[in-house]
């Protein structure tokens, strides 16, 4: 026994082991002979015998699974430091990455307005109450205000739900005349087949002397806005309402699916609406601090640009990632 002891502690290989194992626990091994012994036994000894029997069972069992273990690791490390990837190595086939779609729309909207001379603006992910909300005609009681619709931080800072104060900004470090886009990301506390919490907005604002500017400046380049992004459509203007703007018109496009013949997509109407546009309200060029202005303003979500563009049906596809979508814009 003091042999076999020693033949498992010495053993070098799995194979080696796995014999040794056999000779112990095997049909025709030291184990199965001994335990036939005990018929040949007086009944007074069969307990005892048993007993130091299973003892040296489980003995050897430990012994043969410790080293076997010792020897699997030497196996895997063995394995790793002659089969391991060269991560550094050149890949001869790259495949190329490319820009999401909402991006790709992002950067056609941006294209339009900067050969119209606008100049781009960026600004803060995190708003003060001021320059979201207060600045922009919003009074304290608006819903929009609501714990339910803002992502509020402490000390009334929050996730900017449009991106009107990146312009609030602007007219508050710059003078007349400005021509400005705002383009990124907005929060809203919305979720559900046709609302992300995040998604894009590009604004737009045009202010100038009194009288300059005008809403038929406005209905010319959003009209020419929506015939570079969509080609051929109809486009019409609707009376509506914002806080910031007065006069306000939110702005459709002949149905892209139907030609304008009434489909699911348009709810048989003929119409998708794609802009939300205006006439600045007085309130906001006092906020700034601005006198005898006018100026113009539009806002539009990049998300529902990029679903029309590439017919895509559910916005959500948007946000997961998943390369069988995102391999098609490459
Ligand atoms: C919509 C509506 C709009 C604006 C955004 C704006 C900004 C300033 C002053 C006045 Cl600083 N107006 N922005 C105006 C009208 C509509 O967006 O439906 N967006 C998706």
């Amino acid at each position: 026994m003091k042999k076999i002891k020693q033949s498992i502690k010495t053993c070098k290989s799995l194979k080696d082991l796995e014999q040794l194992r056999l000779s112990l626990f095997g049909k025709k091994g030291f184990f199965a002979a001994e335990f036939a012994k005990m018929k040949t036994l007086p009944n007074d000894e069969k307990k005892d015998f048993a007993q130091k029997l299973n003892a040296d069972k489980d003995l050897y069992l430990n012994l043969l699974n410790d080293k076997k273990m010792i020897l699997e690791s030497i196996a895997i490390e063995k394995e790793m430091k002659e089969n391991s990837v060269d991560v550094t190595l050149f890949n001869s086939t790259p495949t190329s990455g490319a820009l999401h779609p909402v991006m790709q729309t992002m950067d056609k909207i941006i294209e339009y307005f900067v050969s119209m001379n606008f100049s781009i603006q960026e600004g803060p992910l995190v708003e003060d109450d001021f320059h979201n909300f207060e600045a922009l005609n919003l009074p304290k009681y608006h819903p929009a205000r609501d714990m339910q619709d803002t992502f509020y931080f402490e000390d009334s800072m929050l996730l900017r739900t449009h991106t009107s104060p990146v312009q609030i900004r602007t007219m508050l470090n710059e003078t007349p005349p400005i021509r400005v886009i705002s383009p990124g990301a907005v929060f809203r506390r919305d979720y559900d087949l046709t609302h992300t919490p995040m998604f894009h907005q590009v604004e737009g604002l045009v202010v100038d002397k009194a009288g300059v500017v005008s809403f038929a400046n406005l209905k010319y380049i959003l009209e020419d806005f929506l015939k570079y992004m969509f080609g051929d459509v109809k486009v019409r203007f609707r009376p509506s309402f914002f806080p910031f703007t007065e006069p306000s018109a939110e702005v459709d496009i002949s149905c892209i699916f139907c030609k304008g013949k009434g489909c699911r997509v348009c709810s048989h109407t003929g119409w998708l609406e794609v802009l939300g546009s205006g006439v600045v309200d007085p309130n906001v060029f006092e906020a700034v601090g601005y006198k005898d202005v006018s100026g113009y303003a539009f806002g539009l979500g990049v998300e529902r640009f990029a679903m029309l563009l590439h017919k895509i049906p559910d916005l959500r596809s948007l946000f997961e990632g998943d390369l069988r979508l995102l391999e098609q814009f490459r």
